[in-house]
Parts: structure tokens; sequence; C-alpha cells
């Protein structure tokens, strides 16, 4: 379904615009009709990934349907159809971001592609020892990590250009930056974490005045705003096909095409080949040269069917909508004095980033609380550890809003929130002593004594009990519960400056000691270990760990298969894999120090 063609602001076209109906719109997605926990989906977190309207469903199954066929490669007609389609979409993505030439349209898997391929093809050939690369201290991850692979293969360097307190970049520290030595900035248009639109055509002019080449990700700006990527002046734009409302898989670098062909090729394989002798192989012209392999043939149409979607509304239909949800949101939540927000640039896209300080709520608490009713949020770093180093956090909650999202939707978040603060202002008045009595008479520091003969007869006790609860909920309440139970040692822990568990989307410390007084047994001293965490489902973790392995032999906490042991409890369907690796980091620095006693 789609909305009436005249559906734009007046200031545009000169006709009486209608209002944008978000409502009409969310009917064209069938997930935003469905319900999560028992209510109704709220999906807040566009910006990990946008829901899929039906056009783009359709269209990929009517693909596979009715034209699937490998491209560029058959002579018959199903293989020319799907070539067809495969190459419209290209021009549909040229179009979309004003290209000068669908040959400097690459398609890749996502933003992260994208900005590897960049990293490692122009990147190896263009930077040496002594060159650098700036990038923005809000960057995710994808636009930092491939800059320091490249820099450690060349020897060039990778600096940063700090934000301020708003989450701005600063521009004349930029400035003083800029210098012959620098060979590239990479930089995002809207930042995951904090919504902060950064000025991508400043940044360009003043990149380019001396001599360096600029890549913008686009994630999160694209289905926000019109892109224009001669507007921007940038050399190199990447995004992602699932936060556009397209399929995962898939996604567009955009390139200049003098560069992208002085570029060597990222991939070898397949369809980028011009020629192939064991003697020499010369490559395909673009964007062949880097496509290598049979690509995401589907993932591409569904990206065109979700432009032709996208374009079909108009962004200046709905950026105003987006813009009012932000405020509204923003409104709403100061109603929480404990509540903090990260990022409060003047320029915002629909992110709202906060933290919650009173009552201290753990963001990935918040995130399981809000699911209860419902409401999708994203909680943890964002793939920013930088930047939430930058803000003294180890996590935020993220509100991300698109196009279908209502005010009833912010509504909701605020409703949801509210009542996990009055809960945990309750718990919290109710189970511990305020901080003001916490630092006058700290909790003495623990190091339990083993819950059973061996991790292995432990792991089966905790294994019957998770096998008894059944469904998903109960395992989770059951590990809110053993949270609960766990003594609150966490400022005493935190104050005796042990490092951070690393990997953790909160503050883990975790303080090892072997028995006292136990003697060298075989299999060495007993290892026990005391840990606090500042969110309740990672100290839910800490129990768990604690009853496998604290008290326990230092070599039956070595040869104890942990991995086994969370698929028995079915960890995985309430635990996200990034959460695992805080628990991977928790049972790292258990067996290393084990392997210690076990010498
Ligand atoms: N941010 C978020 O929840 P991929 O995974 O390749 O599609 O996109 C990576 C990426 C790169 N840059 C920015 C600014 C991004 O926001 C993302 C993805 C998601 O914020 C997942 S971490």
């Amino acid at each position: 379904m789609k909305p009436p063609a005249n559906n734009v602001p007046a200031v545009t076209t000169g006709r009486v615009a209608k209002p944008f109906d978000p409502y009409r719109v969310r009917a064209d997605f069938p997930i935003l009709s469905t319900t999560a926990n028992g209510r109704p989906l709220v999906y807040l977190d566009n910006g990990a990934t946008t829901q899929k309207p039906s056009a783009v469903i359709d269209r990929i199954s009517h693909y596979y349907r009715e034209e699937n066929a490998n491209i560029h490669r058959g002579v018959y007609r199903l293989s020319q159809v799907a070539t067809a389609a495969y190459e419209e979409s290209r021009r549909k993505v040229q179009k979309f971001i004003n290209a000068p030439d669908e040959r400097e349209v690459i398609f890749t898997r996502g933003t992260t592609e994208g900005i590897n391929l960049v990293a490692a093809s122009w990147g190896r050939a263009n930077l040496k020892a002594g060159d650098e690369v700036l990038v923005s201290a809000m960057e995710h991850h994808s636009n930092i990590v491939p800059w320091q692979i490249a820099a450690e293969a060349t020897g060039a360097k990778v600096r940063v250009i700090p934000i301020n307190d708003d989450g701005e970049l600063l521009l004349d520290e930029l400035a003083r930056m800029l210098s012959g030595r620098t060979k590239l900035l990479a930089v995002n248009h809207v930042s995951n974490a904090l919504g902060t639109i950064n000025e991508v055509k400043t940044i360009c002019t003043m990149a380019h005045r001396v001599g360096a080449k600029v890549l913008v990700d686009g994630a999160q700006w694209v289905a926000h705003f019109p892109t224009d990527v001669r507007d921007i002046g940038c050399d190199f734009y990447a995004f992602s096909g699932h936060k556009l409302f397209g399929p995962t898989g898939i996604g567009v670098l955009w390139g200049r095409r003098e560069l992208l062909e002085a570029m060597p090729p990222f991939m070898g394989g397949g369809d980028m080949i011009e020629s192939v002798t064991f003697e020499k192989t010369t490559y395909a012209q673009l964007p062949n040269k880097f496509e290598a392999g049979t690509p995401d043939i589907a993932g591409a149409i569904g990206l065109g069917a979700a432009i032709d979607y996208l374009t079909s509304i108009g962004f200046e239909a709905f950026h105003d909508h987006e813009q009012e949800l932000l405020t509204y949101a923003s409104e709403r939540l100061r109603q929480f004095p404990g509540l903090r927000v990260i990022g409060t640039a003047k320029k915002k896209a629909g992110v709202i980033s906060f933290v919650i300080d009173d009552p201290p709520m753990g963001a990935l608490d918040v995130g399981l609380r809000l699911d209860r009713e419902g409401v999708a949020v994203r909680t943890g770093h964002h793939c920013c550890q930088p930047l939430m180093e930058r803000f003294k956090v180890p996590a935020t909650v993220r509100a991300s809003f698109a196009l279908y999202n209502t005010k009833e939707d912010v509504d909701a978040l605020v409703e949801a929130l509210g009542k996990a603060i009055d809960e945990a202002r309750v718990k919290q008045g109710r189970a511990k002593p305020q901080a003001a009595v916490r630092a006058a008479d700290p909790a003495p520091v623990e190091f339990p004594d083993a819950s059973a003969p061996s991790p292995d007869a432990a792991a089966d006790e905790l294994a019957e009990v998770f096998e008894m609860l059944g469904d998903r909920e109960a395992r989770s309440e059951y590990v809110l519960d053993m949270a609960r139970k766990l003594p609150d040692t966490f400022d005493v822990l935190k104050g005796m400056q042990i490092p951070r568990v690393p990997g953790c989307m909160s503050e883990v410390y975790l303080l090892p000691r072997a028995k006292p007084a136990d003697g060298n047994g075989a299999g060495g001293r007993p290892v026990q270990f005391a840990a606090d965490a500042n969110a309740e489902i990672v100290r839910g973790l800490i129990a768990i760990l604690q009853k496998l392995f604290s008290g326990q032999r230092a070599k039956d906490v070595l040869a104890f298969d942990v991995e086994d042991f969370f698929r028995r409890i079915h960890l995985e369907e309430f635990i996200s894999t990034q959460r695992r690796n805080g628990l991977a980091g928790m049972v790292g620095k258990i067996k290393a120090y084990a392997a210690e006693q076990a010498k």
C-alpha cells in the first residue's frame, strides 16, 4: 500500500500537503502488527535494523519463485531476467544517492564490508609509514578496526578527531589535525550511538584542502534523509540495505570512479576477472572487479524494492515526523530525573541514548525489563566502545526511530520505563542498603565454597533446574533471582582498583584467589572467586559461574567444558551473543587463574 502521491509538505511542492500518516505506513509492515511477550510489538531498534515492508518481502519471494538464476553467466532467459533485475537495482541505487555513474555502485554485504573494502584495497595501495588516517571519536567499530588493520599493515597512524560533551565533532580541532600527512578521513554521517548528524560536507571541504580522501559511513543516514554523494563531495560512501527497509546481507559502497579504477581488487574469484591464466590474471571493469563470486542477487533486488518503496513515500513526507518523535521522546523522558541522555547535539537524527543513574540500573537490565512490555530497544555499547569510554559509561539504552513509529510507541517506552524504574527503586530500597549506608558498612567480599563435589556435578544440578523451568521467561527470572541473592560487593571490588573484565557491556569486577589453608592437593588448590557487576542479568551469570567453579580444584575448573554447559541450559535463549563475550571474559579470567594454580 502506498501513501497518496500528494503526501509531501507544501514547502517543497507548493501544493497543499496532507500530514504524514505513520498509521497508514505501518500497515505496509506486517511485523508491526505482531506481538512480543504477549504485548503489541513496539519496535524502537531501527538503528540496528529496520523492519521490511510487504513490497520488499514480496519482491524477494517473487524473485525466488519466478526469476532465480545466477547472474552474468547464463545465456538462457532466466539468467538474463535475474541479471536485468540485479543491474536494475544498481541503477536504482545510483539514482537514490545521486551517483554520477552506475559503475561506481558496488554491491557489498553491508556497511562493514564496504569500509573494509576501501581500507584493504585503497588503504594498502595508498598508505605508507608516516601517513595518517583520521577517524572520529564517535565511530562504529566498523569504521575504526579496518583502519587499524590497514595502518598496521602499512605503518600509517590512526588519529582520533575529538568530540565535545554533547557528542559533536570539534571541527576546530580537526582543522588543527589536518596536514599533508592526512591521507584519509573516515566519519559517520549520523552516529548510531548518539544520533549526532555530522557536517560531512564541511568535513569533505576541509579534508580535500590538504589532499585527503573522505569516506562517509552512511549506515544511519540513508533511511532518514535524502542522500546526494555529489553534494556531499565525499570520495567513498558506504551503507547497509537492512537499515533501509531492505534485506540483510546486502549493502552498497559508492566510490569515485577514478579511485575505484585505480584500486586493486579486494577479493579474487568468479565474475571479477577479465582473463585468467596461471601466469597472469587481468581484472574485470567496474563494478564487477569488486564483486567476486555469486553476489546476494535476491538481496540486491530486495534493496531495489526498498528504494522504490521509500522514494514512493518521499523523504520530505516523514522528515518532520521523525524529528517530532525525537522532540516528543526527549521531552517525555525528562520526567525521569535520574535518566541522563547521552548525545545532546544540536542536530540529531531520531536516536535517543540514555543511562539511568538513579536508581542505578544497568542498561542491559533496562532492556530486559522493557522487553517484557513488548518494547524492543537496543542496549549495550552499540559497537562504539571508545565512545562509551569517552562518556564514561559501559553501555546505554537506545531508542531509534523510523518512519513507522508513532507517539504511542514513545508513550509505551515511557510507561515501560516508569515501571522498570519504580520496580528497581522498590527492590533496591528493600533488598539493598543505600549507597551512603553501603559506603559506611560495605558488604564483606565473599568467596563461596564449592556448591557440589565437582564442576560437572554442579552443572548437572543447574541443568536439571533449567530443564524443569521450561520456558525462556522462567529461565531468565531464575537467573535474575540468583542475581538478587548475590552479595552486593560492587563498590568494594571496584574500590580495589582491579581491572574490569573485558568484553562486558556493564562494569564487571572479578577477584580470584586460591582457597586459603587448603594445601596443594592433586589438581592444585581450589580456586574461589568473588565478583559483582552493575547489571542484574550479569550478576545472575556471576552467581551461575560461582556455583560451577568457586571452590573447585583448579584442574577440574580447567577441564570443565563450559560451552557444552551453556548449550545444555539454552543460554542463547536469554543472552545475546555480545553479552556472551562478557561471559567468556569472566570464564577466561577464572580459567587463567586456575591455570596458574594448576602449575
Ligand atoms: N550499527 C546498531 O545497532 P552493518 O553491520 O555492516 O550492517 O553496519 C555496521 C555499522 C556501521 N556504521 C554504523 C554507523 C552503524 O550504525 C552500523 C551498524 C548497528 O547501531 C549494529 S551495531
